[in-house]
């Protein structure tokens, strides 16, 4: 691990595999790994952990890319060969509750994919709030191949993002996706040029970075359990965050500036 303090803005101990770099209140994390497509091994999934769990303050939103041809090829397969049973459970457990601290984390993350998002990849980023995929783009879950199973959560979010049959045919048959199917599918939001997607992920991250905090909050933590809970519940909870929300001195300014025409219009793009 080396503390990623120099010239970064950043106090936190990384491993050489992971970069940061602040953009004012946007921090960018850089899978850094490209001479293994940056494959995720133990410390680069503890340097997430890390990262995410010490994110100063004074950062709102977070920006995940990867460097060269690709964002992620996944689980590291040199590391699984000589794990027994219980290992494995462990080794599934740390990708959980590090990239529980990217969707259950502080602040919204935007990833910016690339190339392969294939596996592991594919996971880290479904735990992503928000996905920019440059054309280049595509998505495979090859463990059917590989012999092995998601271990990082994709059961969980992926099944939310493209349906549990898509995820089915991608794990049975190999099958890839191209950038323009997952737009239309789900898995991103937003489909850039290559080589355009860091500037369109930092723009996001900027734009989310300037939203009161509370709603941030709300849409982070608070709609996902909404989205997962019995109506009835989702109704009485979405009342109480609601109240919450608006009754913040930051939303209460934010409706006098509207009201007081300081404020911009909600138009069209
Ligand atoms: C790796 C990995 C890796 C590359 N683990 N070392 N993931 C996969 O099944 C995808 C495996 N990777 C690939 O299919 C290809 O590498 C790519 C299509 C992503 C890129 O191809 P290419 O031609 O650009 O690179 P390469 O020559 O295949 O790989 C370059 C080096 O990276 C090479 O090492 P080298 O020492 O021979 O130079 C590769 O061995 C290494 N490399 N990918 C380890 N994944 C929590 S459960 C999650 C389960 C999964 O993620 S399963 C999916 C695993």
């Amino acid at each position: 691990m080396s503390a990623a303090t120099s010239g970064s803005g950043f106090d936190i101990a990384l491993p050489a595999s992971l970069k940061a770099e602040r953009r004012g209140e946007v921090a960018i994390l850089t899978l850094a790994r490209s001479h293994k497509r940056n494959a995720l091994d133990d410390p680069t999934v503890f340097g997430i952990e890390a990262f995410f769990t010490a994110l100063p303050d004074d950062i709102k939103a977070v920006v995940l890319n990867g460097e060269g041809e690709h964002f992620s090829a996944g689980l590291d397969l040199s590391e699984l060969s000589e794990r027994d049973v219980p290992q494995g459970i462990a080794h599934s457990r740390s990708w959980h509750r590090a990239f529980e601290h990217i969707e259950f984390g502080r602040v919204p993350v935007v990833a910016v994919l690339h190339g392969a998002v294939v596996g592991g990849g594919l996971e880290i980023a479904a735990a992503c709030h928000i996905r920019v995929a440059e054309r280049s783009t595509y998505y495979a879950l090859p463990e059917g191949t590989r012999g092995i199973f998601v271990g990082g959560g994709g059961s969980v979010r992926l099944p939310r993002l493209i349906g549990v049959s898509r995820m089915m045919d991608m794990m049975l048959t190999g099958r890839t996706y191209d950038a323009e199917e997952g737009q239309a599918f789900g898995f991103s939001h937003y489909l850039v040029a290559p080589g355009a997607g860091l500037a369109k992920g930092v723009e996001l991250a900027t734009r989310i970075a300037g939203n009161a905090p509370m709603t941030n909050f709300a849409v982070i933590q608070v709609l996902p359990r909404i989205a997962e809970s019995d109506p009835a519940t989702g109704y009485i909870t979405e009342s109480l965050i609601a109240a919450i929300a608006q009754g913040d001195d930051e939303a209460k300014a934010r409706l006098k500036a509207f009201l007081e025409k300081r404020a911009p219009k909600t138009l069209r793009n």
